[in-house]
């Protein structure tokens, strides 16, 4: 009797083994469909902002972008829906969407509770507040009784309570869904404080600050109040299109640690280095085990480029932010950013 149950088990485990990549009910309707549903914010510089053409950009988007290249071998197969704080993780529950690209902050609650699942970490934030210089305050520490533009169904919002609660501080909120609406609010005076994520609070200090006023006019104080790590989030139910996801983005983080960029990845098919081989496919074996085609990262590379070429594209030296790696620097110069091995 044991050994029959012992056989059952190796006969499942091997029937397993078999179909490494089984594709999954949300995988099989976004390929029937032919473009994925990337849920995104209303409009953020760097991260995602559609342009006067309609053509979406940022860090967010090209994740979004790797994901259509490894599914469909074209990043441009991707329909943005733009998505308040409130209404995201609905929007992905329902269906509405595939994937959310919302900045979205990876916590317990909403990887457990909501029936989602964070596939990995895509920018390491954290919470801080955005002041006009005329306030007169440089740390977060002199805000008692500030007026605070904050938006709902964030963990903003929670992290603003509980620092000014630790802190033995209080403060008004001003709760407004929208971003746009949030920004007009702050630079209209009706309330003193900004708080979201420092790198969105970097994007409406560089791309928001209505004239005459300037950059110039408006601090980021010192403090970082929480940790933010903004992952990509899918729902529950479809493991092979979550491994998907996540390694799309790993993708992009690998092939900058190896030195692949969407200028000399053509090359890089001639490279000697085993491991390079297996990630641009040269060896096959990779997009097999992901079940998707084996030029799934060359595809990425050739089309969205590395994670280091979006960063400083859309945040770093390239873009109006000029936001720092800090975190976001790879494992092996000092920051966070580490993907597991493609092998
Ligand atoms: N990281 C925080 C805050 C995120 C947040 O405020 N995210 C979005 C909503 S998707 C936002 O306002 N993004 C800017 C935008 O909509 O353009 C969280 O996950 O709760």
């Amino acid at each position: 009797m044991r050994n029959a149950v012992a056989a059952a088990a190796i006969g499942m485990a091997t029937m397993l083994g078999a179909h490494a990549a089984i594709a999954g009910k949300d995988l099989d309707s976004i390929r029937a469909r032919g473009a994925l549903n990337c849920g995104v914010g209303i409009g953020t510089a760097g991260f995602m902002l559609a342009d006067s053409t309609g053509k979406w950009r940022g860090l967010s988007v090209d994740v979004c972008r790797a994901v259509a290249a490894a599914l469909f071998g074209d990043a441009d197969k991707v329909k943005y829906v733009p998505l308040t704080s409130q209404q995201r993780f609905t929007a992905l529950q329902s269906g509405e969407v595939d994937m959310v690209m919302g900045n979205a902050t990876y916590t317990l609650t909403r990887d457990t509770a909501l029936g989602l699942d964070f596939t990995g970490i895509f920018y390491y934030d954290g919470q801080s507040f955005l002041v006009p210089k005329a306030l007169g305050v440089k740390s977060a520490r002199e805000l008692s009784g500030a007026t605070i533009c904050v938006a709902p169904g964030t963990t903003t919002e929670l992290n603003l309570a509980d620092y000014f609660r630790a802190n033995k501080m209080t403060f008004k909120p001003v709760v407004i869904e929208k971003v746009d609406e949030i920004r007009s609010a702050f630079f209209a005076g009706r309330c003193d404080v900004y708080t979201t994520d420092a790198s969105a609070l970097a994007a409406t200090r560089a791309a928001n600050v209505p004239p005459p006023r300037t950059f110039d006019d408006f601090l980021i104080l010192p403090e970082i109040i929480s940790k933010e790590p903004l992952g990509p989030v899918v729902r529950h139910g479809d493991n092979q299109f979550a491994d998907i996801v996540r390694w799309a983005l790993y993708a992009m983080i690998e092939a900058e640690e190896y030195g692949i960029t969407s200028l000399n990845v053509d090359k890089m098919l001639k490279s000697e280095n085993p491991a390079i081989k297996r990630i641009l496919g040269v060896i096959p074996g990779m997009g097999k085990a992901l079940g998707v085609d084996e030029k799934w990262v060359y595809t990425i590379i050739k089309q969205v480029g590395n994670y280091g070429e979006s960063f400083d594209r859309n945040l770093g030296p390239g873009s109006a932010l000029k936001i720092d790696r800090g975190l976001n620097k790879l494992w092996n110069q000092g920051g966070l950013q580490y993907a597991p091995p493609i092998r």
